[in-house]
Parts: C-alpha cells; structure tokens; sequence
C-alpha cells in the first residue's frame, strides 16, 4: 500500500511554492481626524501585500503605518521599497507552510522592517489556509475565542465631540471601553479634557490612555495619580520608549495605574527586558511591531512566563490587518484587555468584500479558511496610490 499521505505532502510542498509577491499602497480617508502625541491624520496609509503560490491561490496581508514614519520608522514608501526589493525576493519558490522558516529568510534578507514582514507572514498563514481549507489561528495552536471585546478610541482632542462620539458608540453598543490619545497638548489640557470625560462617562464606561512617550518621567510622577484619581483603569507608554527604568520607577510609586507597554515593546528581547525590569503590568501585542503572528506569539509567550497581562493592539488597520490580529488573538490562553480594533469601524471605506463584524462590545473572529475576508480588487484600485 503506498504511503499516499508523504505523496500529497510532497504536491503540497511543491504546489504551494512562493510563486510571486505583489505590494500595493493605498490611502483610505479616515471619518474625523485622529489626533497622536506626535502625529495627526485625516487618512490612513497601508501597503497592501498579495502572495501567489505555485496552486493558483493568493493569500493577502496588509502592513499599517500611522502619520507616516512617526508611529515607528516604517513608512509605506519604504515598506514597499523594502517588500519589492529585498524581503519578496527571499522568499520566491520557498515552502510556504515552512513559517518559521520563511521568517528566517526574511531576517536574513533586512533587519527589523517588521510591519513589512508581518504583511508578508499574514500573507503566507492566508495562502496556506485557504489551500488547506482551514482558518489561519487553526495553524497557530486551535482557536480559544471566536470574539474579542473591542475599544474605541477618542482622539479628536475636543473633549465635547468625543463625549458624544462615545455616546453613540455606548448607544450602538459597539464599545464601552474608551482608550483616549494625550500628548498632543499640554498635560494640564489633557487633564482638563480627561475630568471632562471621566465625569460624563462615570459608571458607564471604562476608560485607558495611550500617552504615546509624550510625557517625560517628572511628568509622568505628577500625573499619574490624577489618572488614577479619575478612575483610568490603564496608561499606555507614558515616556519614551528608551526609558524602560523610567517605566519601573513609575510603576513602583503608589498611586500609579497599571502601565500598558507599547513601543517599548518590539520583539521577545525587548519584553524579556520590560519584565526584568518590573517596567509594565500588560503589553500591547501589534503584528507591526512583532514581525508577524509568530513573532507576537513568541512576545506573548514571555509576558505570560512573567505574569503581564496581554492587550490587543492596533495601528488602525483595515479588517485585513485586524483579522490578521484577530486570528493571532483568538489562541492565546487569556487576553485580558481584549482589544483596539477599531480601524475597520474608523476608515470611510474596508478593502474586503465582507468587513469584519462589530456586534454587542466585541469583534468577531470571521469565518472561512485563512483570514476568512476577501480582498475587495475593485477597492484595491480606487485606493491605490498613483
Ligand atoms: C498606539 O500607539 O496605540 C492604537 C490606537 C490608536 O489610535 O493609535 C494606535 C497606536
Ligand atoms: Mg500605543
């Protein structure tokens, strides 16, 4: 009886090649301008990325950015730049079920460029999946939630909309988590705005603040406890990301609210040293930062080891890249603070033909093999940048 299962490994291997890599940029409008420490935008930039394998089937990916390279030092002309040049290159003719191995080859081709590998491994875990006729999180270790509670962010700046925005957002019940973007102006402007907040929402919603390394650590030590005072459950990356001590410090005056990693936090290397140091109580997962799902798997897997709690991160990404998260998310063992993503819910249009779904405070892992969305082609065009 010959062994059938090693002769369909074997088509597979070969069917399911790396036979081409495709990168696009697009500029989809954002419903209100969106206000960071040290960005502001009014649209959102990604490069989409399309893997076709030797069968025939494309899987997609999608690398985020936010206000160009101000977020962190990816920008989408380089991530393109960088796909087309180096990091597709590497992988053409390559297994595409060997994960691992392709994230190796793409080390081996650049250093960091971590959003542009991620768009790439997503790529891969869609091609794969939809070749297999399973969901992406299902090559990740099964799926422990199908839902994730999902926040919202305020980020206008003028405290009197964003009451009403989460107004509606409580109405609908799409959100009663509100994560509010400081830094921007003063911290007794950001203050002011906060009580002001804090006071209309009391009782009937949960809000964090993303400080985004605007604060120096002076700053942080005088704030911090008004925070608290004001009932936020969460302050993500009060200082910049270098002063990992300063994050300690803080953390172990009384009065300090738990703190949120963020851009501290890049890959395992960083978290092992964010733990040692006692420097945060949860992190911020984001595919952008950690290189791909495995590589955020791998940085969850340091922060369990050390007791901080996981948070879901975001760059805004359209429900391409929030599925992508969302598989990544839907095997960890506990997700305490669910989630941010909102970016879907934020852009004037999806570039999938079935946007993800937000219904009773969560988003929904989507069905299907792979990512379970379809890229919108017709989407693809209108949004492309010329
Ligand atoms: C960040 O720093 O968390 C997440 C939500 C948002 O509005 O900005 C991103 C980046
Ligand atoms: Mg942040």
């Amino acid at each position: 009886m010959p062994d059938t299962t090693l002769t369909i490994a074997a088509d597979l291997r070969r069917d399911t090649a790396v036979a081409e890599i495709r990168s696009t940029i697009v500029d989809v409008p954002t419903v209100r301008g969106h206000k960071l420490s040290q960005t502001s935008i009014t649209a959102q930039s990604y490069v989409v990325v399309e893997l076709m394998l030797a069968n025939g089937v494309t899987g997609i990916g999608e690398a985020a950015t936010l206000g160009g390279p101000r977020w962190s030092e990816e920008s989408v002309e380089a991530i393109k730049a960088n796909i087309d040049a180096y990091l597709a290159p590497s992988l053409i003719g390559h297994a595409s079920d060997r994960f691992e191995a392709a994230a190796a080859r793409m080390d081996a081709a650049a250093k960091r460029n971590n959003a542009a590998k991620a768009a790439i491994e997503t790529a891969l875990f869609d091609a794969v999946g939809k070749t297999l006729g399973v969901p992406a999180a299902l090559l990740l270790g099964g799926i422990v939630r199908d839902r994730v509670p999902v926040l919202w962010t305020l980020a206008s700046g003028d405290s009197a909309q964003e009451v009403e925005e989460a107004e509606r957002k409580l109405a609908a019940r799409l959100h009663d988590t509100f994560k509010v973007k400081i830094g921007a102006q003063s911290a007794e402007a950001d203050l002011a705005r906060l009580r002001h907040l804090s006071r209309a929402l009391e009782g009937r919603a949960r809000l964090i603040v993303d400080v985004n390394q605007a604060w120096d650590e002076a700053v942080s030590a005088r704030c911090l406890p008004a925070l608290a005072d004001m009932g936020i459950v969460l302050v993500e990356q009060p200082v910049p990301a270098w002063n990992v001590a300063a994050m300690a410090r803080l953390r172990a005056r009384p009065g300090t609210p738990p703190l949120l990693a963020d851009e501290c936090v890049f890959d395992a290397h960083d978290m092992l040293a964010v733990a040692q140091a006692g420097a945060a109580d949860a992190v911020s997962l984001k595919l952008v930062k950690h290189a791909g799902l495995l590589g955020l798997h791998k940085v969850a897997a340091v922060a369990e080891a050390a007791g901080i709690a996981l948070y879901g991160g975001c760059l805004l990404e359209s429900s391409i890249g929030a599925a992508a998260h969302l598989h990544a998310f839907a095997g960890l063992r506990e997700l305490a603070w669910g989630c941010e993503h909102f970016g879907p819910q934020i852009l004037t249009d999806d570039l999938v033909t079935e946007p993800l779904r937000f219904a009773d405070f969560h988003v929904h892992l989507p069905s299907g093999p792979g990512l379970g969305v379809q890229l919108d082609q017709q989407k693809l065009r209108r949004y492309a940048r010329q």
